[in-house]
């Protein structure tokens, strides 16, 4: 159930792959590139300056370099076998045992280029704070009172952080709206539920969606209050019926969460598969809708007195403010 094939995506990607099948044939393209090698590959330009990080075990690389003369960032990351896909990459790859001992055997499978891909993820032009955020760091917890925030992460955060562009242009359609996946235009209450872009969409294990709020003042959980619960309680029911109706996953099954510090200052809740492990899960980041709620139907200024507790990074500007102001 937990890797059951997606509803509609694995309908189009099923016809997609059987399209790209005959065009990128092993047999008549060696190279299993087809025409596609030429016609978009703005990667072919890029030129690496440094491994900002890399993980075998999420299969993921994080690069640094220049393309075309700009700063960017490229993520390559592996993406999850699918069920679906096993059947033929068995009938079609090419094996190659690397070595046998009694019942044991390992084989270098060689599938063919469609059932090979990689997800590529280019921020360009990247800032130098999209470069550090990248980066393998040492971390340090953090305890930010009510007044912390007002005296020093507020102040920084409008300084610092983030543009919010991405996040206009879905909310005003100018991208990404053939991937919205529900959306409540109600100017209090609605949001915009979309694959993050971290997701390949290809399978619901690692379902990873998130909802953005249309309302544009809010940018965190620190500035929710009771007034906000009606916000909330729309999202937490909505998002998850919209969920289960296009994927199929019930409830039971989604971790429901905001992160605080987010990376971007405008209110999203983060809807991902209980299965996975996706990054900015822990409880030093997490904190999930449902206690959002309950805490503010016990509280309404909860998150705008509590202490909230988060990890920065070494070089994070805010760790250094919060040093300079004694707090840590
Ligand atoms: N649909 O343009 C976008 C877009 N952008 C720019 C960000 N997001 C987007 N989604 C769409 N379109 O989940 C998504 C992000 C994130 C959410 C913002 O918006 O993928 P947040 O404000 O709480 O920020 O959420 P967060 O979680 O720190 O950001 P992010 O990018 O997920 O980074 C956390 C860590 O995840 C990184 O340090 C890195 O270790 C890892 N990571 C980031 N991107 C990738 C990736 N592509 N592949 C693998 N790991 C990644």
């Amino acid at each position: 159930m937990g890797d059951a094939p997606l509803k509609r995506e694995n309908e189009g990607d099923e016809l997609g792959q059987k399209a790209k099948k005959q065009k990128g044939d092993p047999e008549a393209d060696p190279s299993g590139n087809g025409e596609e090698c030429g016609e978009e590959n703005i990667l072919s330009g890029f030129k690496t300056t440094a491994v900002l990080k890399d993980s075998a075990r999420e299969k993921t690389i994080f690069l640094h370099g220049k393309l075309d003369e700009q700063e960017a960032v490229v993520i390559l990351q592996k993406t999850p076998i699918t069920a679906a896909s096993v059947a033929e990459m068995f009938a079609c790859s090419k094996l190659k045992l690397e070595m046998r001992n009694d019942i044991y055997s390992t084989y270098h499978l060689q599938p063919p280029a469609h059932l090979n891909v990689l997800k590529a993820t280019v921020v360009c032009p990247a800032t130098e704070k999209h470069v550090k955020k990248y980066q393998v760091q040492e971390s340090f917890l953090v305890e930010e009172t009510g007044e912390d925030y007002l005296s020093i992460t507020l102040p920084y955060i409008q300084e610092k952080s983030f543009s919010l562009q991405w996040v206009f242009n879905i909310l005003e359609k100018k991208a990404e709206a053939d991937r919205i996946v529900y959306e409540d235009p109600d100017p209090d209450v609605g949001f915009v539920l979309l694959p993050d872009f971290k997701w390949d969409q290809k399978q619901t294990h690692d379902l990873y969606l998130i909802a953005i709020v249309h309302q544009r003042d809010l940018k965190s959980i620190r500035e929710l209050t009771a007034a906000h619960l009606p916000l909330l309680q729309n999202i937490c029911t909505k998002g998850k019926e919209a969920i289960l109706e296009r994927y199929g996953l019930p409830a039971s099954k989604l971790r429901v969460y905001f992160h605080y510090q987010p990376s971007y200052y405008h209110l999203h809740v983060h809807f991902t598969a209980l299965a996975s492990e996706a990054p900015g899960g822990g409880v030093e980041r997490a904190h999930l809708l449902s206690d959002v709620v309950q805490n503010l139907r016990a509280d309404g200024g909860f998150y705008r007195q509590r202490s909230l507790s988060f990890p920065l990074r070494a070089d994070d500007g805010l760790l250094a403010k919060f040093q300079q102001a004694g707090r840590l």
